[in-house]
């Protein structure tokens, strides 16, 4: 499947979504992480799911019980990176700690890392998204962790876009 270019001649953007809806529907993902929240955080839960397609990988991200503001306008937007760590352990300061710095191989810039994803934006507590990125390969990502944070990135603080505490945490693991 070459989601971008065949398209069947039709300049017809349906034609990538139902190949990538397709790919979801057809086959198992390659890699899972599960999501939990922190001690403060524990109504979190959630799952990362990564598919190999030609173009990259498609990461579909579904997350439940994150922070509901109470004022009008408060934050509903979550950083959300891979992180080079491999394990959600942490201290009492920083719950997963041991999750480390963004996944960053080629030793880039944020938000140029490896690991750098787009942010949840919950709605009502609830959160899902799709992305398609050749940022990485499934097998080198298996093993690190997923982390989602309290704030917003803002994509240009150094080195993690300023998002600050990691309110939940997931290892990805191989299927
Ligand atoms: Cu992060
Ligand atoms: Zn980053």
């Amino acid at each position: 499947m070459d989601n971008f270019q065949n398209n069947g001649g039709q300049n017809n953007s349906r034609g990538v979504i139902e190949s990538l809806a397709q790919l979801i529907l057809e086959n198992p993902p390659e890699a899972l992480a599960q999501i939990h929240g922190s001690a403060q955080f524990p109504d979190i839960e959630g799952t990362v799911a990564f598919y190999p397609d030609n173009e990259g990988v498609l990461v579909l991200t579904a997350v439940t019980g994150l922070p509901v503001p109470e004022e009008e306008c408060g934050n509903t937007v979550h950083g959300m990176h891979i992180h080079e760590g491999e394990s959600c352990s942490g201290n009492e300061n920083d719950p997963f700690a041991d999750a480390g710095a963004h996944y960053n191989p080629g030793d880039c810039p944020h938000p140029q890392h490896a690991g750098d994803l787009p942010p949840l934006f919950a709605s009502g507590g609830s959160a899902w998204n799709a992305v398609l990125l050749n940022r990485f390969g499934i097998d080198e990502v298996i093993g690190k962790t997923i982390i989602i944070h309290q704030k917003y990135d803002d994509f240009e603080s150094q080195p993690s876009g300023d998002s600050g505490l990691k309110i939940a945490c997931g290892v990805i693991a191989g299927l």
